[in-house]
């Protein structure tokens, strides 16, 4: 993640970043000894599942056999997180069912902390359930997670299939043993949370690997500045909430006074007339990912997979640029989370472009973004 290809004779080779040093800094205080912790503590929650014998399963459904929206890809990265915590809780094993709209391990593999691929043949034999706990369906389920109830009780089945698009840790911080069930979940700010969290979980696949080499090797310059510019209802995402008008003359004016000898320029938005409007002031700067933008839950008649790949590609890139510009979005602050970095972190606000971090996104960018406020 903290790798850039530099072009030399004509071939790209690795050279360590900015970034990369801001990393080694951020690494060599206290933060590293309360990240060496997190990871430490998330990593025996991980094996710990690993070597549970209960075969019993909780899994995160995001699949086309259960009826229900998935959301997109960070509220599929929340679900994630919540449904792996209810399993720690509930001590079963953990497992991601996500088919829609395609195979999630198509694209990212298990490491080799925990194999959480589920294989419809660990269902023979045993009894199971579907339910639907996105958007306000969990009203139900709440007082479990805060531990007024056991938790324990609320899943009566061998496998329970979750299907969850929120972040559940301000309610999991409410059970009065948090701090010995999991104590990594009471101390930590939601940016260390998911990025050790992905890391710990995903990697990426040899196909997803290739795609996303064939894209950094379009690279020309040493540094690259990137920007996530999320529009809502537009006509790349019809069905989509809309949201209030982006300032991207703050956006243009910033990439315009960096230095084009330098910077390569990517980017990310889910409106194509955006894209189009950075490709016409910085044609020869523009790098771009292939295929078309789609939302990842309503395909709006393009090729789902293929869709799929591009916001994966896109938000991959965005976790390895030296100046990344964020709007009000998920997408945007799940990247911003797990790039783990604050070099060259800006947040485009009401207001205009702002210097920003990881750890103030959340109160910059005001909104549902991981749960809902009730
Ligand atoms: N390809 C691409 N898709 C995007 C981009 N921004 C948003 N999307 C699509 O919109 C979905 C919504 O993203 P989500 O992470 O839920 O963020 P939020 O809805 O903006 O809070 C993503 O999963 C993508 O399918 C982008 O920059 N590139
Ligand atoms: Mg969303």
């Amino acid at each position: 993640m903290y790798l850039r290809y530099t072009m030399l004779n004509n071939k790209f080779i690795v050279n360590e970043t900015p970034s990369y040093y801001k990393f080694v800094m951020e690494n060599s205080s206290e933060h590293h000894v309360l990240k060496t912790n997190i990871k430490r503590h998330l990593e025996q929650s991980l094996q710990m599942m690993n070597t549970d014998k209960s075969r019993k399963y909780i899994v995160y459904d995001c699949s086309q056999a259960n009826p229900g929206v998935c959301g997109g890809w960070s509220d599929r990265l929340s679900g994630i997180l919540s449904t792996l915590v209810i399993a720690i809780l509930t001590k079963r094993n953990f497992l991601i069912k996500h088919d829609k709209p395609c195979l999630l391990g198509d694209y990212l593999i298990p490491t080799n902390l925990l194999d959480w691929r589920y294989n419809k043949s660990m269902l023979i034999n045993k009894t199971f359930l579907y339910q639907d706990l996105s958007a306000r369906k969990s009203t139900t389920l709440r007082p479990y997670l805060r531990g007024k109830l056991d938790v324990t009780s609320y899943f009566k089945h061998d496998v329970d299939f979750l299907r969850i698009n929120w972040d559940f840790t301000e309610e999991f911080r409410k059970r009065p043993t948090i701090g010995t069930e999991i104590p990594w979940m009471t101390k930590l700010h939601y940016a260390d949370i998911y990025r050790q969290l992905f890391m710990s979980l995903f990697k990426p696949s040899p196909l997803f690997s290739d795609a996303l080499n064939k894209f950094r090797n379009k690279r020309r310059r040493p540094y690259i500045a990137c920007a996530h510019l999320r529009v809502g209802r537009n006509p790349n995402m019809p069905g989509d909430d809309p949201r209030s008008t982006l300032k991207l003359n703050a956006v243009w004016d910033y990439l315009n006074n960096l230095n084009k000898s330098t910077y390569d320029f990517f980017v990310a938005s889910d409106a194509e007339h955006v894209k189009n409007i950075a490709r016409n002031r910085f044609p020869t700067n523009i790098i771009d990912s292939p295929g078309k933008i789609t939302h990842i839950d309503q395909s709006n008649g393009n090729d789902p997979s293929a869709g799929f790949l591009k916001q994966l590609l896109d938000f991959y890139t965005l976790l390895d640029c030296d100046v990344l510009i964020t709007s009000v979005s998920g997408f945007s602050i799940f990247a911003a989370y797990l790039r783990g970095t604050d070099s060259g972190l800006y947040c485009l606000a009401s207001g205009g472009l702002l210097p920003c971090s990881r750890y103030t996104i959340n109160d910059i960018f005001p909104g549902e973004f991981l749960a809902p406020a009730i």
